[in-house]
């Protein structure tokens, strides 16, 4: 088996990646993630999520120890949603944890300085409370209505413009997200996005994550682009 990415080359992974694509059990079964991850990071998704909210432990892992070597071998990381315990024995990177999960300081004491930790933010103050806390990341949204997560109202893609100059490190609009909402999110600030069903259905999923890469310009993130 081929060795899981280096921590070094998954934290620059994370700052180059801006489609973050997740490989979601309610939408694609488990059997079908590695054709389907090797056609996304065909059309340059930067990093990956393996999310299964009805699966087992051991159906994850299982997965997730035949998408770490498969996507380390292309230079990307694999996050897994919740299970901080299953990221030593996969090999994945790190995990992405909901405002209701384990806290990142917590998951930080456990997974180490090394780990990419994520955090699901559905406002600029939680956001911005999420950076404070040490997450190296951020999803924030859903910016629009999602079926993949029925339960949270759309915040708006106005929002994003309250988080650009707070918060410095990657963050990931997320929700509801098609080309032309990728192409509002972007003039609304947005660099990165993270997209799972208009992904995951896509007749050519290849094709579909250039789309949305396409869209989101050539912008930098403000941070840079305040620097610069
Ligand atoms: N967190 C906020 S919205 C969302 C998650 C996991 C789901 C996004 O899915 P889709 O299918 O891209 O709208
Ligand atoms: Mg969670």
């Amino acid at each position: 088996m081929a060795p899981a990415l280096d921590p070094s080359r998954a934290h620059a992974a994370l700052q180059q990646a801006r489609l973050y694509a997740i490989l979601d059990s309610s939408y694609a079964p488990t059997s079908s993630w590695p054709s389907l991850a090797t056609k996304l990071a065909d059309g340059g998704v930067g990093i990956f999520q393996l999310r299964a909210k009805k699966l087992s432990k051991d159906e994850i892992l299982a997965a997730a120890k035949i998408l770490v070597p498969l996507l380390a071998q292309r230079g990307l990381p694999l996050l897994l949603n919740d299970h901080p315990d299953l990221v030593a024995p996969s090999g994945a990177a790190g995990c992405h944890l909901g405002q209701d999960d384990l806290g990142i300081p917590e998951a930080r004491r456990l997974l180490g300085s090394s780990a990419l930790l994520g955090l699901s933010t559905h406002s600029p103050c939680q956001a911005t409370a999420g950076q404070a806390l040490g997450a190296d990341y951020l999803g924030f949204g859903p910016l629009y209505a999602t079926g993949t997560k029925p339960d949270y109202p759309p915040i708006g893609p106005a929002k994003i413009r309250e988080i650009l100059r707070p918060v410095t490190i990657p963050f990931f609009c997320i929700g509801g997200l098609n080309p032309d909402r990728v192409t509002e999110a972007a003039s609304l600030g947005a660099t990165r996005v993270c997209v799972v069903s208009h992904l995951l259905l896509a007749p050519d999923p290849t094709k579909a994550a250039r789309e949305i890469i396409s869209r989101l310009g050539t912008s930098l993130p403000m941070k840079d682009a305040l620097r610069s």
